[in-house]
């Protein structure tokens, strides 16, 4: 069976969600986040990055990065159609999506959220923290600009990006201002597995 390590407002919410809509056997492992579990030698012998989530495999193995995760788990349970047949150009369009958002959009959110970690100067945190800022801006707009027919990322079909472009909203509330991407993120709210998930992880 699968188990995923979460915590509450993590990057878990995305594979869960996925995990959810699968409609796959698997169990949640709460990691204590706020005792720093997740960097203890127990969990980094799992994750040397020290981050949740984490996925681990029906056969054991350990597969960290939560886009990583989305992508298995779509190609595992094709029949959720949670993205386009691989091999397709509809799928190259899924893939980069999902890659913007895990690389480019969750990259600026961590240095918009933890400025600290990204400067060695102590009194540059702030100046790290507005350059996220103005990237994000740039990056949703692009955002934005995508989800013009909409209503998802691929057009008429929802998928597994859509998810995770919902989780990155919630830690980036500006974000939700965008008309397309609020009205998107506004509808996932509504699917009744998607808000169980989302009671689980806290989001309001
Ligand atoms: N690239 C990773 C990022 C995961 C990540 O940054 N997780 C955060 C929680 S949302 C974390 O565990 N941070 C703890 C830390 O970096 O100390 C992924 O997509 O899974």
């Amino acid at each position: 069976m699968y188990r995923l390590y979460w915590a509450p407002s993590t990057g878990a919410f995305a594979p869960d969600v996925v995990l959810t809509l699968t409609g796959a056997p698997f169990e949640r492992q709460r990691v204590d986040y706020d005792g720093k579990e997740h960097q203890g030698a127990a969990y980094r012998k799992l994750n040397p990055m020290g981050q949740i989530p984490l996925l681990q495999l029906p056969d054991g193995a350990a597969i960290t990065e939560s886009a990583a995760m989305v992508l298995h788990l779509v190609e595992r349970f094709p029949e959720a159609k949670l993205a386009p047949a691989a091999g397709s150009t509809a799928r190259a369009v899924f893939d980069r999506w999902l890659v913007f958002l895990a690389v480019n959009v969750y990259g600026a959110i961590l240095r918009w959220y933890y400025s600290e970690r990204f400067t060695t100067d102590p009194a540059g945190a702030e100046g790290v923290r507005q350059a996220a800022d103005r990237d994000l801006e740039r990056l949703f707009a692009i955002l934005e600009a995508q989800l013009d027919p909409g209503p998802f990322l691929l057009g008429e079909a929802f998928g597994a990006a859509d998810i995770y472009l919902m989780m990155l909203v919630d830690w980036y509330p500006p974000a939700r201002a965008l008309p397309r991407v609020g009205r998107l993120c506004a509808g996932l709210k509504e699917e009744p597995r998607i808000a169980e998930v989302r009671k689980l992880y806290q989001l309001d």
